[in-house]
């Protein structure tokens, strides 16, 4: 069930680009290596946005996570694409798409997606690099993924149940298989056996058996061979593309509210989906990176369990709320951590019906006691009073609206009330599904 919330922000401010912002120059200003990355706690919307984009780009790059981010996206005939481990780029045809080291790869989740994408007439031969230096995710990971859920009974982390935490576990205490360890099916063996053995003592109920390793062995075999011609150097292939002037969109999967070092630890995911996840997910340095978009809905919804101080338990669900201050920190400051140059706010349409929308704009101590950034402390954060402006709503269906000039004078007193306490300008505004569902201010 989606947890619906809200977060919130409101005035008006000088932006300095408003109206006369164009479509082309919006896209063609950003940055040569640029990067889209969700600011709430998920599902945000990033892979339209990396899809419109990806046009005047010529590589697109994943650089964590793995199949836990699904982006649905659709082309210009409205066919809809569900995309977890291929990233978003690849209905533009030009795109070279990039599965970087610090992605976690499940092999028959990423054939099945090659396959679909295939058989809709979406050539993916020689424009998916996959790296060397990417761990493999096994099936076995997705079952003590499983495993891990159910030991922690009440206090589940409410995982997507993929394998994301048991894969990135293998990676960091230095036992797990990389897509490099496939060439050398000599040795493939005794690695995948360690990897099972080691499941099996752990859990009672991984049931290991020879058979499986052999079976799984023979699988991987024909994978490695179908794999080899994706198989890139990829580290070596983007800095390459950087110092030959080619335009580079990261795309972010999940979040920075579930980043592992940022987010609300423990109910988090095992990677890190804010903006360091991109040097280490690529092998690029900082200083090459410019523009990051910020990708945040109109409301906020999270899914899995942990904390959420702008939740609407109960009834009053149909007033959905904006919290500024979930993706910022302390209102009117620019949102840190990621040091995003800009937002793209979606889903701006579902808040058409509501009379009145709440935004969160400040978190209070239950004795009153101002909090002036986003607290570690979990017990803190689930007693946390949230401050609320209330905005009156539009009511009215905006969904066919192109130009930010004719959208209701409420629906823009929102969105530049949320640059206002945020500190960052909206470029993008998403109403609706499709490709030209966007504004662009
Ligand atoms: P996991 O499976 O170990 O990464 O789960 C840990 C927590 O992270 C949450 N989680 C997500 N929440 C929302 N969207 C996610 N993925 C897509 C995205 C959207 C989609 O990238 O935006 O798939 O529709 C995502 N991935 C992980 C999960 O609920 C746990 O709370």
């Amino acid at each position: 069930k989606k947890r619906q919330n809200a977060i919130i922000c409101s005035a008006v401010i000088e932006q300095g680009v408003s109206e006369s912002g164009s479509r082309l120059s919006r896209i063609e200003s950003l940055s040569q290596v640029s990067g889209v990355l969700g600011c709430q706690w998920g599902d945000e919307g990033k892979g339209k946005l990396v899809d419109i984009l990806a046009k005047h780009f010529d590589i697109v790059a994943r650089c964590q996570g793995g199949a836990n981010a699904g982006h649905t996206i659709y082309n210009s005939e409205g066919k809809k694409f569900a995309l977890h481990l291929v990233p978003s780029g690849i209905l533009n045809e030009e795109t070279i798409c990039v599965i970087g080291n610090g992605v976690v790869v499940h092999l028959p989740g990423f054939f099945k997606e090659v396959d679909g994408l295939e058989s809709n007439g979406v050539s993916c031969n020689g424009r998916i690099l996959v790296s060397d230096r990417a761990h493999l995710l096994f099936d076995f990971h997705q079952v003590v993924d499983g495993l891990r859920e159910a030991e922690l009974a009440k206090s589940f982390i409410g995982t997507t149940r993929r394998g994301i935490g048991p894969c990135y576990s293998s990676k960091v205490i230095r036992n797990g298989i990389r897509v490099s360890d496939l060439r050398h099916m000599d040795t493939f063996p005794q690695k995948l056996d360690l990897l099972l053995s080691d499941a099996a003592s752990r859990f009672k109920g991984f049931n290991y058996s020879p058979d499986m390793l052999r079976e799984e062995v023979e699988k991987y075999k024909r994978f490695a061979e179908r794999l080899e011609p994706f198989i890139t150097d990829t580290v070596h292939f983007m800095n390459d593309a950087i110092s030959q002037k080619q335009k580079i969109l990261v795309e972010g999967g999940q979040a920075t509210m579930l980043d592992i070092d940022f987010g609300t630890y423990p109910f988090v995911t095992s990677s890190s989906p804010s903006a360091g996840g991109i040097c280490t997910g690529l092998g690029i340095a900082p200083r090459v990176i410019g523009d990051l978009v910020g990708v945040v809905k109109a409301y906020t919804t999270r899914v899995g369990s942990g904390p959420f101080p702008t939740e609407i338990l109960g009834k009053g669900g149909d007033l959905l709320r904006f919290a500024g201050q979930e993706f910022g920190t302390t209102t009117g400051r620019r949102v840190v951590i990621n040091g995003f140059s800009s937002l793209n706010l979606t889903k701006l349409d579902v808040l058409s019906d509501l009379q009145e929308i709440q935004l969160g704009v400040a978190y209070k101590q239950i004795d009153n006691t101002p909090i002036h950034s986003f607290p570690s402390d979990l017990r803190l954060l689930e007693q946390i009073k949230v401050e609320y402006e209330v905005m009156p709503g539009w009511q009215t269906d905006i969904s066919s609206i192109r130009e930010y000039s004719e959208l209701p004078k409420a629906a823009r007193n929102y969105v530049e009330r949320i640059e206002e306490l945020v500190g960052v300008p909206i470029h993008y505004i998403g109403i609706g599904p499709g490709r030209d569902a966007l504004i662009y201010k």
